[in-house]
C-alpha cells in the first residue's frame, strides 16, 4: 500500500444489528456477568508454568507438556460439571488433542462457542501465548458453573491443539463438524494472548476479516467501554483459531493484547506502558513465563470475556437462512465501475432487515472505492464510501436493511473506483439471508 493524502474519511455504514443486545447501546442483559477472580486466573497460569517447567520448559504439540496441560484443564472442567471430550488428531507425525467442554443446558440448536489454543511453541512455556487466553477462558467456564448460569444458548468451550503449527487443531475441529452442527454455532469468540506485558486493548475488527461479527465485536468492547478504557480494532486475519470458524461461515470475534508489534506513542499515551517497545517482547521466546504477564490486562480481558459471554448467551439468535456467494474474480480497472451478480432463488418473501453482505475486495487503496449492493429492483445500498484512506482492501461483513426488497432475483455488488492509480479485484462476495 502507498501513502498519499487522505481524501475523505467516512464512517462505514453498517446498518442495524444482526441480533442480540448492543451492549453499548441497549440496557444490560438480564443477568450481569460476575467478576472473574484474577487470582484464580493467575493460579491456572502458575499451573501451566509448573507443567512447562517439569516438561523441558514447554507445552508444545507432541511434547508431554501439552498433554499435561490438557489433563489439567479437563480435570478442572470435569469437577465443575462440564461434559468434556478430547478430539485426537495427528500433525507432523505426533498426536494432538482438542479439548471440548459443553455446559449442560441451553438450546442445543443455538450454540455460543468460545476458544483459545493451549499449545505453546517449543521455545518456551507459552504463558502469555496462550496460557493467558486458555486460563482466562477456563476461569470464565468455571464461573459459569459456580454461578450455575443457565443461559438461553448452549455454551461450548474449546482448547485447541497445534495452533502454533498452523491452526491445526481448530481447523481439524471445524472441518470435522457435520454441516448441521456447524450452523448451530451462532458465534465463536477467540482468545489468543490477553495478558501481554506491555498491553494494548485490541478487539477483532468485524470489518477486518470475512465473517467478523459486529455483534460479537460490540459484546467484547462492552466491558472496556464500561471501564472507560479505549480499545482499538485489529484485523487478526488468519493468525489465530477463529479463522477456521470464519471460513465455515460462523460469525467470529476476539480479544488480543498484542504480540511482536511495537506500541506507538499514541497507544502508550492512552493505555500506559512503553512506546517503542513490543506489546510482548517475549513472544515465542523462552522468557514467555509467568513474569511475562500484565495482571491488569489479564484481569480486564477475563472480565471482558465474561461480559461478552453473559450478554451473547442469554439471547436467542435465529438460525441463519440460506447463503449465496459469488467467488468469481472481477477485476476493478482504474476509474471504472464493475459488477458481480448473485442470483437468489427459493427464498420466500422479502429479504431480512439485517441482510448480511460479505465483501472481499482486494484493492491497494480502499479510499478509491464506492461499494453498493444493488437489489433486484435496482435499489442501491451503500456499504463503503471511500473510507479507509490508503489502507488496503474492503473485507468484512456489512449489514443492510433490505426488508423492503423481494429476496429472489439477481442482486449485484457494484464497485466504483473513483480515483486514479490504484486498482483491485472483487475476490468474492456473499448474501446471508
Ligand atoms: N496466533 C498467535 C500465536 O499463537 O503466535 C499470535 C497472534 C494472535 C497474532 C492474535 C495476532 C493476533
Ligand atoms: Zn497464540
Ligand atoms: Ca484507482
Amino acid at each position: 500500500m502507498r501513502t498519499r493524502t487522505l481524501l475523505a474519511t467516512l464512517t462505514l455504514i453498517t446498518g442495524g444489528l444482526l441480533t442480540g443486545p448492543a451492549a453499548t447501546a441497549l440496557p444490560a442483559a438480564p443477568l450481569a456477568a460476575p467478576d472473574i477472580a484474577l487470582a484464580n486466573v493467575q493460579a491456572h497460569l502458575n499451573q501451566l508454568q509448573t507443567i512447562a517447567t517439569s516438561n523441558s520448559g514447554n507445552r508444545a504439540h507432541g511434547r508431554p507438556g501439552y498433554r499435561a496441560s490438557i489433563d489439567y484443564v479437563q480435570a478442572q472442567l470435569n469437577a465443575a460439571g462440564y461434559t468434556t471430550s478430547l478430539q485426537q488428531f495427528t500433525s507432523s507425525g505426533a498426536t494432538g488433542w482438542n479439548l471440548i467442554a459443553d455446559w449442560p443446558g441451553g438450546d442445543p440448536d443455538s450454540v455460543l462457542m468460545s476458544g483459545g489454543h493451549l499449545d505453546s511453541v517449543t521455545a518456551g512455556p507459552g504463558i502469555n501465548d496462550n496460557g493467558s487466553g486458555s486460563s482466562g477462558l477456563l476461569e470464565v467456564a468455571l464461573t459459569v458453573a459456580r454461578t450455575n448460569f443457565q443461559p438461553k444458548k448452549h455454551l461450548r468451550f474449546g482448547w485447541w491443539g497445534a495452533e502454533e503449527l498452523g491452526l491445526v487443531g481448530s481447523t481439524y475441529y471445524v472441518n470435522n463438524l457435520p454441516a448441521a452442527e456447524r450452523t448451530k454455532i451462532r458465534g465463536y469468540l477467540n482468545f489468543d494472548m490477553i495478558g501481554s506485558p506491555n498491553p494494548g486493548y485490541f478487539v477483532y475488527d468485524s470489518n477486518g476479516q470475512p465473517n467478523g461479527s459486529i455483534d460479537l465485536q460490540r459484546a467484547l468492547e462492552a466491558h472496556f467501554t464500561a471501564l472507560g478504557i479505549p480499545t482499538e480494532l485489529t484485523a487478526v486475519g488468519g493468525r489465530s483459531d477463529h479463522a477456521a470458524f470464519a471460513r465455515a461461515g460462523i460469525p467470529t470475534g476476539g480479544l488480543f493484547t498484542g504480540a511482536e508489534v511495537t506500541k506507538t506513542a499514541a497507544q502508550a499515551q492512552k493505555w500506559g506502558g512503553t512506546s517503542g517497545v513490543a506489546f510482548d517482547q517475549c513472544y515465542h521466546r523462552a522468557c514467555d513465563t509467568t513474569n511475562n504477564i500484565n495482571a491488569t490486562a489479564l484481569d480486564r480481558n477475563s472480565d471482558a470475556i465474561a461480559t461478552a459471554i453473559w450478554s451473547l448467551a442469554d439471547v436467542t439468535t435465529p438460525p441463519p437462512g440460506p447463503r449465496f456467494e459469488n467467488t468469481t474474480d472481477v477485476p476493478i480497472p482504474d476509474l471504472s465501475t464493475v459488477e458481480s451478480p448473485i442470483t437468489v432463488t427459493g427464498v420466500p418473501g422479502n429479504a431480512p432487515s439485517a441482510l448480511a453482505v460479505g465483501v472481499d475486495i482486494k484493492h491497494t487503496y480502499s479510499g478509491d472505492l464506492i461499494v453498493d449492493v444493488i437489489a433486484p429492483d435496482g435499489t442501491a445500498y451503500n456499504v463503503h464510501n471511500r473510507a479507509g484512506g490508503s489502507a488496503d482492501n474492503v473485507i468484512g461483513t456489512f449489514t443492510i436493511n433490505a426488508s423492503s426488497e423481494v429476496a429472489n432475483g439477481t442482486w449485484k455488488l457494484r464497485v466504483r473506483d473513483a480515483a486514479s492509480a490504484d486498482v483491485g479485484t472483487i475476490n468474492a462476495w456473499s448474501l446471508q439471508f
